[in-house]
């Protein structure tokens, strides 16, 4: 990420280049003063900082748009530079006209998130607020842009805080059993060391709590439809999507890699996955298709199983040693299928109650059924307010059992050398969660996230 150590003055279109629309805006940032940007205005007088300017651009006689523009003056930006917006119109060839005409003057294209960054340097953002504006921008759940603005709002942080604050008190603690234990007495000063270990512990563990659902992606959650070959998954896929988007067939094995959409439910955007029907085959292709559903069943949060009672094969016996959110029996518009149920049925007792579907003749509510389950779980994933963010998630497991082990060195170990020293691994993580220490590389899987102009 080279952005991280250049100051040049950067251009970017900070909304949607990709199709035509009434406005865009193009931010500028980084310049020294405004002087080197006026003279492309039609402006009679100064510009004054917070204030809409109705003007021209031209390039010598010719206009290239009327726009309105806005400056802000360092350090009162959303990145601490001077920044220079532009509302122009939105037509993307108008866009890319004006991000060339500044380009030749000398003004960089941004790269994603290199806006963001400078407010992190210039500490108008702080680690957490970073991310949560990219969690914010990327929501795809109500939830996750509750959560976004949470950590943007620097709520989370100021947990992240408060918790440090306290594992300071902890580590004085200790500097003052070792220190001063003959002023204060050896007593004293263990019983303020464990108290400040115990208030430590106690508000980590309710942060903890919240990292506990930690198997699936919450941000983006996945449903997967999943079966035998010829149980209706490509039929119930394109029967949620309204749309004929895979291939339907009474081949078993038609479809022989997973496809995906988007589907909105409840207001929360999942991502849909039909697969390969599971079977034993020596085709190279349709055993990578099948392995590959294997391991969409593990990512999904919501794993619906489908069965046509009539095509029941030894592979089935792999399928039910898992467990699913959801169990359908198709074909149910078909004869013999309250004998062919029963009899799956007594002989995998497992799943519990299952449903029917005709999917010939698909209904709202069956529709429903589906969308109801999916959204009960997911709200009862999010409810506690689980921290979303995988680096969020991975440093407090670590710190978790970063701390199980110092808890029993604090109980077992007598040597203050090595309680200080495993306090210190502590402090590293802490320090990382915090933000205050970012690795390049930490940095680098944030902002390689982002979206260009923001
Ligand atoms: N009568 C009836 N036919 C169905 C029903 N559901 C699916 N089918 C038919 O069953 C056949 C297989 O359906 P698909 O949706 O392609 O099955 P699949 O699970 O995707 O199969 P693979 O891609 O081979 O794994 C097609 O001919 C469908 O029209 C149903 O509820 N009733
Ligand atoms: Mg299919």
């Amino acid at each position: 990420m080279k952005f991280l150590y250049s100051d040049d003055p950067i251009i970017a279109c900070s909304t949607c280049t990709q199709a035509h629309a009434a406005l865009a805006v193009i931010r500028i940032s980084g310049f020294n003063n405004l002087d080197s940007l006026k003279s492309f205005f039609t402006l009679s007088g100064p510009i004054e900082p917070r204030k809409v300017y109705y003007t021209k651009l031209h390039d010598q006689n010719e206009v290239l748009d009327d726009l309105c523009l806005t400056y802000f003056k360092a350090p009162h930006s959303f990145n601490g530079e001077n920044i220079l917006e532009l509302s122009i119109h939105g037509n993307t060839l108008n866009v890319e006209r004006i991000l060339n005409f500044f380009t030749e003057r000398g003004f960089r294209l941004a790269a994603p998130g290199e806006f963001t960054y400078r407010a992190l340097k210039n500490k108008k953002l702080t680690l957490s607020q970073v991310e949560g504006l990219d969690l914010f921008l990327n929501a795809n759940s109500g939830f996750a842009l509750d959560q976004g603005l949470s950590l943007l709002s620097g709520q989370l942080h100021q947990l992240y805080d408060d918790l440090y604050d306290l594992f300071l008190k902890h580590k004085s603690a200790l500097e003052l059993s070792i220190d001063f234990s003959d002023d204060v007495g050896d007593e004293t000063a263990r019983a303020y060391f464990l108290s400040s270990l115990s208030e430590f512990k106690n508000k980590f563990d309710q942060l903890y709590r919240r990292v506990l659902p930690m198997d699936h992606n919450l941000i983006q959650p996945e449903i997967v439809l999943a079966g035998l070959p010829n149980s209706g998954k490509s039929s119930l896929f394109n029967l949620l999507l309204k749309d004929e988007r895979a291939i339907v067939s009474s081949m078993a094995g038609t479809t022989r890699d997973y496809l995906s959409e988007m589907v909105v439910i409840h207001g929360v955007k999942y991502k849909i996955f039909d697969t390969a029907g599971i079977r034993d085959s020596e085709d190279f292709i349709e055993a990578e298709g099948i392995r590959r559903t294997h391991l969409k069943m593990s990512d999904s949060f919501f794993k619906i199983l489908l069965i046509n009672p009539f095509e029941m094969r030894a592979e089935f016996a792999s399928l039910a040693n898992q467990t699913f959110d959801a169990v359908f029996f198709t074909h149910s518009d078909l004869e013999g299928f309250a004998a062919a149920k029963a009899k799956v049925v007594a002989d995998f007792p497992q799943f519990g109650p299952m449903g029917a579907m005709d999917l010939r003749h698909f209904s709202q509510h069956d529709e429903n059924q589906i969308f109801t389950e999916i959204n009960k779980k997911y709200l009862i994933l999010t409810l506690d307010k689980p921290i979303l963010l995988d680096r969020h998630k991975s440093l407090i497991s670590k710190i978790h059992h970063d701390l199980e082990s110092y808890v029993n060195t604090v109980i077992y170990e007598t040597d203050v050398a090595i309680i200080s020293h495993e306090l210190n691994t502590l402090a590293t993580c802490l320090t990382e969660l915090l933000g205050i220490v970012s690795p390049d590389q930490v940095l680098h899987s944030i902002f390689s996230n982002f979206c260009i102009g923001k």
